[in-house]
C-alpha cells in the first residue's frame, strides 16, 4: 500500500464519524455512525484502501433502529463491524432508541438482520453503554466490550468506564455482570473500545478526552481478553490536542492491516477553519493514519495527515432508474418515505405534510456536504407549493433558499434567531443555489471563508439573495455529532425537483 501520507485524507469525507473497519481477504469494509438519519450505518467497501464505494446500509427498514422518535443526536452511535466464519457482525447503540444492538449479514451490502437487543443476564433490559465492540476468543466465546454510559432515567449521563461481559449470541444475554476494564490514562469519557488478539496478546484500544479538541487514542495490552491490562508507555498514541494540526479531534480509532500488510488506524477527525481554526463545517469525518509496531511490542501511531481528494461533481437527474442512491438520507425517516420519482419523469416530487425544517421529521431529502468549498444547486417547480434547498445541521440550525407563493425567501435559522431576505418570484420554475465558501488553508481573520452565499436563478438571471456566516453551521456551534446535510424540502403543497448539482473542492 502507498504510505498513509499518500492515502487520501479524509478517507471518507462528510459526516462519517466513529469509523470501524474489518478486513476480509483483500477487501476492506468500513461502517460509520448516522444518528437520527436513515438509512442508517453505511457500509463502504475498498480493495485498495484508497477508493471506497458505498455498498449499502445496515438499517434500511423500519424497526431496525428506533430513530423515528429519538432526540437530535440520538440514534445510531458508533458501530463496530467485524467478520467471523462467513458472517458479518455489527454491534451498535441506538442511543435513546432501542439500546445496544447486534446485527448480522452474510452480504455486507445487505440485507442485514432486524437487530437483536444485547441485554443484561436476565434479559430485562439493554446493556447500559455505548460504542460496543465484539470479539471472540479461541474457544469462540463472544466478548462485548463497551463504554458504560447510562442513557436514560435519573442517572442518565453517568459514565462508568470501559466495561465488558461475555455474551451468548444465541440469547443475546450477557453471561455475567459486566466487569470494568482499563479505562485509559485519565482522559475524560473513555469510550470506543476495540479488542484485538495480535500474536497471542490481547490489545485494548480506546478513545479518551472527549470527541472535541482533547480527543485521543490510547492502548493497553493483556494476556487475556478480560485483562488485567497494562497501559502502553506512550499514551495517547495519537491526538491532535494542543497542536495546530489541520486535522483536529482525532480519536475513536480502529486498527487493521492494509494491502501491504502494514497496520493502519482509521479514526475520526475534523477539518476546522477560521482564525483559531475553530469551526468545522462538515462535522466529524473518517481519516486514516499509519501504525508502526516497535521492538518493545507496542505500536506508535503517526499524527493524521491531511490529503484531500481532488474536487468532484455530483449530478442527479431524478428518475426511477436512479432510485435514490445510498448517498441520499432523510431525518428520522427514509428518503423513499418522501421522494416520489414516478409521478413526473425526471423530477423528484416532494409532498409537504405540514412539517417544516424546524420539525423532527421534515419532508427533506439530502446529501452530506463533502467539500469545504461546495456549490450546490437544484431546479424546482414550485407552481403547486412551497419548498427549497437547505443546509441542515438540525432542527434549530439550518439555512435555506425557499420559493413559492410568488416569492423567494433566503432564511437563516440559528437557534431562536431567524433572519429572512425576500424577493418577488416572477416564474414558478427556478434554480436555487447555496455556495459554501472554500475553506482556506491559510489562517484567515475573515469569516468569508465560512460564508454561505444564497442565490436564485430565475429566467436566466442570477439573483444574489444573502450571505450568511457559516460558522453558525459548524459542529462546534451546534454541539452536533452529525454534520452539514444539503437537501431539498417541501413545506407546503408539493414541489418538483430536478437537475441536482453539487461540486466543490477542499482548497
Ligand atoms: C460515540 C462516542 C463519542 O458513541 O460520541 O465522543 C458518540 N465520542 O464514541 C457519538 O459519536
Amino acid at each position: 500500500m502507498t504510505t498513509t501520507a499518500a492515502l487520501p485524507n479524509p478517507l471518507i469525507a462528510g459526516f462519517h464519524p466513529d469509523p470501524s473497519v474489518v478486513r476480509v481477504g483483500d477487501t476492506w469494509y468500513l461502517a460509520t455512525s448516522t444518528f437520527e438519519y436513515l438509512p442508517g450505518i453505511p457500509i463502504h467497501r475498498s480493495t485498495d484502501f484508497v477508493e471506497w464505494e458505498l455498498i449499502g446500509h445496515v438499517a434500511t427498514r423500519p424497526g431496525q433502529l428506533d430513530v423515528e422518535n429519538v432526540p437530535t443526536a440520538g440514534g445510531a452511535w458508533a458501530p463496530t463491524l467485524r467478520h467471523r466464519d462467513g458472517v458479518f457482525h455489527v454491534v451498535v447503540t441506538d442511543a435513546m432508541g432501542r439500546g445496544m444492538l447486534h446485527f448480522t449479514a452474510t452480504d455486507p451490502a445487505g440485507p442485514w438482520s432486524d437487530g437483536d437487543l444485547l441485554t443484561v443476564p436476565d434479559g430485562s433490559r439493554s446493556l447500559d453503554g455505548i460504542d460496543p465492540d465484539i470479539a471472540w476468543d479461541a474457544e469462540g466465546t463472544a466478548y462485548i466490550t463497551y463504554s458504560g454510559l447510562i442513557l436514560g432515567g435519573p442517572d442518565a449521563g453517568t459514565h462508568t468506564g470501559i466495561q465488558q461481559a461475555r455474551v451468548d449470541l444465541g440469547t443475546h444475554r450477557a453471561l455475567e455482570e459486566p466487569r470494568s476494564l482499563w479505562s485509559g490514562v485519565g482522559g475524560m469519557f473513555p469510550e470506543a473500545p476495540h479488542l484485538y488478539e495480535i500474536e497471542g496478546r490481547w490489545y485494548l484500544l480506546i478513545a479518551e478526552g472527549g470527541t472535541e479538541r482533547g480527543h485521543g487514542v490510547s492502548l493497553a495490552r493483556a494476556d487475556s481478553p478480560e485483562g488485567p491490562f497494562e497501559a502502553a508507555p506512550n499514551n495517547p498514541l495519537v491526538s491532535a490536542r494542543s497542536t495546530t494540526r489541520p486535522v483536529q479531534n482525532t480519536g475513536h480509532g480502529d486498527l487493521v492491516t492494509g494491502p501491504d500488510g502494514e497496520w493502519v488506524c482509521v479514526l475520526l477527525g475534523v477539518r476546522p477553519r477560521g482564525m483559531t481554526r475553530a469551526f468545522s463545517a462538515l462535522g466529524r469525518e473518517t481519516f486514516v493514519t499509519r501504525v508502526t509496531w516497535q521492538p518493545d511490542g507496542w505500536p506508535t501511531i503517526e499524527p493524521v495527515p491531511l490529503n484531500p481528494r481532488p474536487g468532484r461533481r455530483v449530478e442527479v437527474a431524478f428518475s426511477p432508474e436512479t432510485v435514490l442512491d445510498g448517498g441520499w438520507i432523510a431525518v428520522r425517516s427514509l428518503p423513499t418515505d418522501h421522494a416520489d420519482l414516478t409521478s413526473r419523469p425526471g423530477w423528484m416530487r416532494l409532498d409537504a405534510d405540514g412539517s417544516t425544517l424546524g420539525d423532527p421529521r421534515p419532508v427533506f431529502v439530502g446529501r452530506r456536504q463533502v467539500h469545504l468549498g461546495q456549490r450546490t444547486s437544484v431546479t424546482l417547480d414550485v407552481s403547486a407549493g412551497i419548498g427549497g434547498l437547505a443546509v441542515r445541521y438540525d432542527e434549530r440550525f439550518h439555512v435555506e433558499v425557499e420559493a413559492g407563493a410568488g416569492e423567494i425567501v433566503a432564511r437563516a435559522v440559528v437557534g431562536d434567531l431567524v433572519q429572512e431576505w425576500r424577493e418577488p418570484l416572477s416564474a414558478p420554475v427556478l434554480t436555487l443555489h447555496i455556495d459554501c465558501a472554500p475553506g482556506s488553508s491559510a489562517v484567515s481573520f475573515a469569516p468569508a471563508i465560512h460564508a454561505l452565499h444564497l442565490a436564485a436563478t430565475v429566467e436566466e438571471e442570477r439573483i444574489a439573495l444573502a450571505e450568511v456566516d457559516g460558522r453558525f453551521l459548524s459542529s462546534e456551534v451546534t454541539e452536533s455529532f452529525t454534520g452539514r446535510v444539503i437537501g431539498v424540502y417541501a413545506r407546503e403543497g408539493m414541489i418538483d425537483a430536478t437537475a441536482w448539482v453539487a461540486e466543490g473542492d477542499d482548497e
